[in-house]
């Protein structure tokens, strides 16, 4: 038996790097569905360069996204993720906040890589979005991954080093493209938005990890880009206490079982009003709720 890290992902079909030896392809024992890139495995070999996996080991956290029926894991064993967001296609507040919750949920380390800062210019309202963020404690670095790949790689290189990080976001932010900008030998196809009827687009469709080289050290992991983010596997409280401006809040409503709605003394409702929590993210907290009030079944909430 040998101990690997799952490294990509692909329906049933599985790469592992073994702590000691050459890449091989896996499959599970059973059609196991809830190993994910970045998992720490037991596997026997095979022979030919295939093994099969007998047992995940005990993971120090799991990312992932969910909807009514089941949770999708993202990755497992994350020192941080980094959401890529971008002006053009134009990013979603709602998506960005979610990946945001469900990191900060986790107890795992968030920052926004602003993609496309050559197109900031062109964008008058992402300025004051982004403070959004900043002001709520979230690292921000803009970079342009292909206009100038230099710079992107000196910005990032000091907070990737060392540490496994998730890559995640909308399609077409570019995170492909900050792969290879940080692993040149990586070769991912990247998407060619701006290609007529949509032919010949290379969207990433599964999850690979890739070591960064020398002299950095750490790993990025590549996640095809998402159009939906349930919570549905948090709690209303597991998600309010991922929110830095609601965190300090908790406990302070008049009622124990505020839904933050229209009950009087609620204090988050009272923070919204004076400015200390935003609209949109206000607006965010009660999507959440309703969500999680019509559709989670009991057996999700931890
Ligand atoms: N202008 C500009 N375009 C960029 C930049 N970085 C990436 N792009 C372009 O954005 C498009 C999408 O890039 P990808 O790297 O494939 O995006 P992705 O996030 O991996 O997309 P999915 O795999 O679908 O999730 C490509 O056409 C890139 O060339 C940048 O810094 N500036
Ligand atoms: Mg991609």
């Amino acid at each position: 038996m040998i101990e690997a890290t799952v490294e990509a992902r692909h329906g049933h079909r599985l790469l592992v790097l073994p702590d000691a030896g050459l890449r091989l392809a896996a499959v599970t024992r059973g059609r196991r569905n809830d190993i994910t890139v970045g998992d720490r495995v037991q596997a026997r070999e095979l022979g030919a360069g295939q093994a099969v996996i007998e047992s995940v080991l005990p993971r120090r956290n799991l990312i992932q996204r969910s909807d009514a029926w089941r949770a999708k894991p993202l990755a497992a064993n994350v020192d941080q993720v980094a959401v890529v967001i971008a002006p053009s296609p134009p990013f979603s507040d709602d998506l960005l906040s979610r990946v945001l919750i469900e990191a900060g949920a986790q107890d795992v380390p968030v920052a926004l890589i602003a993609n496309k800062a050559d197109l900031f210019a062109a964008s008058s309202e992402i300025g004051p979005r982004l403070s959004l963020y900043r002001s709520l404690g979230y690292p921000v670095f803009e970079v342009s991954a292909r206009t100038e790949p230099d710079r992107c790689v000196a910005s990032l290189s000091a907070w990737l080093s060392g540490r496994t990080t998730l890559l995640t976001g909308q399609s077409g932010m570019g995170k492909s493209t900050l792969v290879n900008c940080l692993v040149p030998d990586a070769g991912l196809r990247t998407q060619e938005i701006s290609s007529a009827l949509d032919a010949g687009r290379h969207t990433t469709t599964f999850t690979r990890l890739f070591a960064l080289p020398a002299p950095l050290s750490g790993r990025l992991i590549d996640s095809p880009g998402f159009q939906n983010f349930g919570l549905e596997h948090l709690s209303g409280s597991q998600q309010l206490h991922a929110m830095p401006e609601c965190r300090a809040l908790l406990g302070q409503c008049r009622f124990h079982s505020c839904s933050h709605r229209d009950e009087p003394g609620c204090a988050i409702r009272s923070a919204v009003q004076d400015g200390r929590i935003d609209a949109r993210r206000y607006a965010l907290l009660l999507r959440l709720y309703e969500e999680a009030r019509v559709s989670a079944p009991a057996s999700w909430r931890r």
